[in-house]
């Protein structure tokens, strides 16, 4: 089969897929739980990030905050229940490491860990496979204050959590992603500053970077020592880059951009070192290297995560050779309230990109979604812009197995609307509607047509 065939949107059936292939749903702690400070939690890096103006503008524009969020905290078995109901068999969720250890490091709070535990025991009671993230980007304060993933004394507290939070889920979860892409909580925290904590810095940038690499080492490691047959793997936006033309500058800006959104992660896990020379912010992790690192960053994944949700332009300039940019809509394409373009065939790119390392033994879409405006009429959803961005996204996993690319799984984003960060609650990713004054779930009809399509 060659790219630009005919994929059949209509008649596709879950089982086309195989039997094995694992169908999910995802979340993360800080997005759905709420119970800020309940129980013991410490606070988070995002609890205060939220609550800040910078030079008088709120850190979210809607001055929305997730103390509440939709309640999983309290709400997890109605939750975790109507996920089982639409028929998917794997829940992959995030921990929040100062719900679990309040300050970062020393004291365990048990009522935290023990909140998990029984979020671990709902999810098996409904026959869906946990499907753990370490880190989703709510890092202790306590921790962000001695320098945060700047700091590399972070190597060893993170290795203290993971080792906290195998010891107690480790009997009964299987599935671990250490990390919810890197790029975005670094890029995003560290050098662009528009998420927590809101930093702008580029060589402390490049330090969280190398800090975080070291850490997925080190996670998977401390996992395998507690976890029987442990499948160990991360997640990373893959956001296909594309050049502006085929000039060499423009070449030069799409290997620029590359590296810095996409290579500085992978490589060098895979023992092929940093992509040195392609982009001067990229260079600036020399400094931050140690002897013996080289060895220790590397990691033999079980699988990789693909999180996708629109390709990239490479937009040329001096001195940084490129920056990237999200492609506008053309006429007549939908796109999403990220502004992110439908564009389907992205994902097979993007599972192509990852394919061409030719290391991965597994290829999950660990994320893909897309975000409207919804409203409830008559107890009903029509969410059909979503159903249609589902039934275009998927054929290209089927595409990829078709053509070799060893693809195991798809997990949407997300099973219910959640906090979107530093844009608040209105974009809604869900298949679950969630009302957030009331509180009241809704299943879309983007859940409905899950439901239908994974019976068959
Ligand atoms: C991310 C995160 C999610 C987001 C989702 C929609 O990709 O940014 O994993 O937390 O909510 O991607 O933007």
């Amino acid at each position: 089969m060659t790219k630009d065939d005919h994929i059949d949107l209509f008649n596709l059936k879950a089982s086309d897929f195989g039997k094995d292939f694992i169908w999910g749903v995802a979340s993360s702690s800080y997005q759905i739980e709420g119970a800020h400070d309940e129980d013991g939690k410490g606070a988070s890096i995002w609890d205060v990030f939220v609550h800040k103006n910078r030079f008088l503008i709120p850190t979210v524009m809607t001055r929305e905050v997730g103390d509440v969020a939709c309640d999983f905290y309290h709400r997890y078995e109605q939750d975790i229940a109507m996920i089982a109901d639409l028929g998917f068999r794997a829940n992959r969720f995030s921990v929040s490491w100062p719900r679990i250890l309040p300050t970062g490091t020393g004291k365990v709070n048990q009522k935290g860990l023990d909140f998990y535990s029984r979020v671990v025991d709902s999810n098996l009671a409904n026959n869906l496979e946990p499907w753990i993230t370490l880190y989703h980007w709510d890092l202790p304060q306590a921790l962000q204050e001695k320098g945060g993933w700047q700091n590399r004394q972070i190597v060893e507290y993170f290795a203290e959590f993971t080792d906290v939070v195998a010891k107690k889920l480790g009997d009964r979860v299987k599935n671990w992603m250490i990390f919810n892409e890197p790029l975005s909580f670094c890029a995003g925290g560290y050098l662009l500053g528009a998420m927590a904590p809101g930093i702008i810095n580029p060589s402390g940038f490049m330090a969280s970077v190398h800090h975080v690499n070291l850490c997925q080492a080190r996670g998977a490691s401390v996992i395998r020592e507690n976890v029987k047959k442990a499948n160990v793997g991360t997640t990373h936006v893959i956001a296909p880059v594309h050049a502006m033309g085929r000039k060499s500058f423009q070449i030069k800006a799409q290997e620029s951009v590359n590296a810095l959104m996409h290579r500085i992660y992978l490589d060098p896990n895979l023992g092929l070192g940093y992509p040195f020379g392609l982009s001067p912010i990229v260079d600036l992790v020399k400094r931050h290297i140690k002897d013996g690192d080289e060895k220790d960053i590397q990691v033999d994944f079980d699988f990789i995560g693909a999180q996708y949700y629109s390709t990239t332009k490479a937009i040329p300039v001096p001195f940084l050779k490129g920056i990237p940019t999200k492609p506008k809509p053309k006429t007549g394409q939908d796109a999403d309230m990220l502004k992110s373009p439908v564009n389907p065939k992205g994902l097979y790119e993007s599972l192509e990109f990852l394919n061409s390392y030719g290391r991965f033994k597994n290829i999950i879409v660990t994320e893909n979604g897309f975000s409207t405006r919804d409203v409830v009429e008559n107890n009903r959803v029509y969410d059909l812009r979503r159903v249609d961005y589902i039934r275009q996204h998927i054929p290209w996993v089927l595409k990829a197995i078709q053509d070799g690319i060893p693809v195991t799984g798809y997990m949407y984003w997300s099973f219910m609307d959640n906090f979107e960060w530093a844009l608040g609650f209105r974009p809604r990713f869900g298949l679950i509607h969630v009302d957030f004054e009331s509180l009241d779930r809704t299943v879309k009809d983007s859940g409905l047509w899950f439901r239908k399509f994974l019976a068959k």
